[in-house]
């Protein structure tokens, strides 16, 4: 199976799903997706995924995965070792929580088209950043006793899950947003020791192709 995976390098959506493919010790070929020139709107993308967002993977035979924690739950069904969920029902379920707080509680809020309305309204780039602060305090405010009382390493656990894929994005997309970890010692370990793994460090945003100087 030859997977192509439409992604933009500092994006959260793509890093989720590059963490996830490493993981899984799956290649791809890269296509990037420039969010900051638009390309996401234009029809070319959209002919790939109609709702012009990032990542999309396409895994061949005319099939075209969208949607990151969907696309990273069919990982886990067609690719099963090594495992990003755990074994019993309530611990996937603890699992999935954790990653739905970043994936559905913080992240849509602070998506690039957000920002784009917001900034369309009138909001300045100050306000614009404490908007995107406030959100992300609130999620990792109600993670990080989660990751404390679950953790053992990674966010749930010895070893890295579905919650670490979206975490630690969320994380970078985090220090992008000027915040203190400090306040958030369980995440901040978690992320220290992701930053260590392999899979993580393949798929940081500053080793993609279309990486840029900060
Ligand atoms: N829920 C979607 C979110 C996808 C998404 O919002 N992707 C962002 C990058 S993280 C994007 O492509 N944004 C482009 C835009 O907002 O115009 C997923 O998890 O795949």
């Amino acid at each position: 199976m030859r997977l192509t995976l439409y992604s933009a390098w500092r994006a959260t959506g793509p890093y989720r799903l590059r963490i996830g493919l490493a993981l899984k010790g799956l290649a791809y070929d890269y296509v990037a997706v420039d969010l900051v020139k638009g390309e996401q709107r234009e029809p070319a993308y959209r002919a790939v995924n109609p709702q012009g967002l990032t990542p999309a993977l396409d895994i061949g035979d005319g099939q075209v995965l969208t949607q990151s924690v969907a696309i990273l739950e069919w990982l886990e069904e067609t690719h099963p070792e090594p495992a990003i969920l755990p074994g019993a029902a309530l611990d996937r379920q603890r699992v999935r929580t954790m990653a739905l707080i970043v994936a559905c509680d913080i992240h849509p809020l602070n998506n690039t088209r957000v920002g784009r309305a917001l900034g369309k309204l009138g909001v300045s780039a100050d306000d614009n950043l404490a908007w995107m602060q406030r959100w992300i305090t609130d999620g990792f405010d109600a993670l990080e006793p989660m990751v404390a009382k679950h953790g053992k390493g990674f966010a749930f656990g010895e070893t890295p899950t579905l919650a670490d894929c979206c975490l630690i994005p969320q994380v970078y997309s985090a220090n992008r947003c000027e915040l203190d970890m400090t306040a958030w010692p369980a995440i901040a370990a978690v992320n220290a020791r992701a930053q260590a793994h392999p899979a993580f460090q393949a798929a940081h945003p500053n080793r993609q192709p279309d990486a840029r100087p900060a």
